[in-house]
């Protein structure tokens, strides 16, 4: 099944570079952008140098897509003013290319960090309340409550993925709850990508099938994809203090600290 034009931006990144090669397998055009240089690897790829901060641009840079797979943006605890441009100013550009493109599915990168402080002893689900461990996090609810908006009030069908910590392989303790497999991440995107523009929105996280995981895996009438890595076939080979230190400690470990959002506000 071809997934037509799908567009995916923050393309340079570290997930848009691990899973390029599979979508575009499936995608009858590719349309990577970033504002780093890209450069095309198949006769299928198309590369463009588009800053999201300039509507005009990612207008243009849409143009006849089928989907859009939104990555790009700040990818973790930064100044707030930062965090507003590249991920809610830039999200809203893209939100607002599809909106007058029309017909277009709209895949979004949102994160596990939406809900970090809710203990670790909490297994939740997108209906749990947001609780974001950071300014990060409170940027990703707002990515996420664009993506409403646009669903609710121009029609949009947009899909938010609560992607949990994209690895090669799980690499600290907490990774045994959280990991996302580069597998399981195309699984996801396909599976989100391919879903028809019927209007609507959904948040669901993304998470491979890891026995310890927090989160509560998506309804297949919602996302139609059952993942496949665990987690723990690698538990023997990562190293470190035992996470969580209990019950109490927030889903998101050293993330959740004081420290890790103070050092990106000035005193
Ligand atoms: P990354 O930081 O490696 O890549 C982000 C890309 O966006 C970069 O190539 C950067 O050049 C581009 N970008 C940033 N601002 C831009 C702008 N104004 N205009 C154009 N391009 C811009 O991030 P990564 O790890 O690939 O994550 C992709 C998305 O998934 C991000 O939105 C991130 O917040 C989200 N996510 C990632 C997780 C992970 O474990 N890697 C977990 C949860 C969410
Ligand atoms: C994220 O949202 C970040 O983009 C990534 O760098 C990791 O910190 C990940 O969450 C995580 O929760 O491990």
């Amino acid at each position: 099944m071809t997934l037509g034009t799908v567009i995916m931006t923050g393309a340079a990144g570290r997930i848009g570079s691990a899973v390029r090669e599979a979508l575009r397998e499936e995608a009858g055009r590719l349309v990577l952008l970033d504002r780093v240089p890209l450069r095309a690897q198949a006769p299928n790829e198309e590369v463009r140098a588009v800053d999201l901060l300039d509507a005009k641009a990612v207008e243009v840079a849409l143009a006849g897509a089928d989907a859009v797979l939104h990555l790009g943006g700040v990818s973790d605890e930064a100044p707030l003013p930062d965090l507003l441009e590249g991920n809610v100013l830039g999200t809203h550009h893209v939100l607002e290319a599809a909106r007058r493109i029309g017909g277009v599915r709209v895949v979004l990168a949102s994160s596990n960090r939406v809900t970090g402080f809710h203990p670790a002893a909490h297994h939740i689900g997108p209906r749990d309340p947001v609780r974001p461990d950071g300014l990060y996090g409170v940027s990703k609810v707002a990515v996420e409550a664009l993506g409403r908006l646009y669903a609710d009030k121009f029609g949009l069908s947009v899909i938010c993925l609560r992607i949990g910590s994209f690895e090669r392989e799980p690499s600290e303790p907490r990774h045994l709850s959280t990991w996302l497999s580069p597998r399981d991440a195309v699984g996801y995107f396909r599976a989100a990508l391919a879903a028809p523009p019927t209007p609507g929105f959904a948040a669901v996280y993304a998470v491979s099938a890891n026995s310890r995981r927090f989160w509560e895996l998506p309804e297949a009438s919602v996302l139609d994809y059952t993942p496949v890595d665990d987690a723990e076939e690698y538990a023997a080979r990562v190293s470190g203090a035992p996470f969580p230190a209990d019950d109490s400690t927030p889903q998101a470990g050293r993330f959740a600290e004081p420290g890790f959002t103070l050092r990106h506000i000035r005193p």
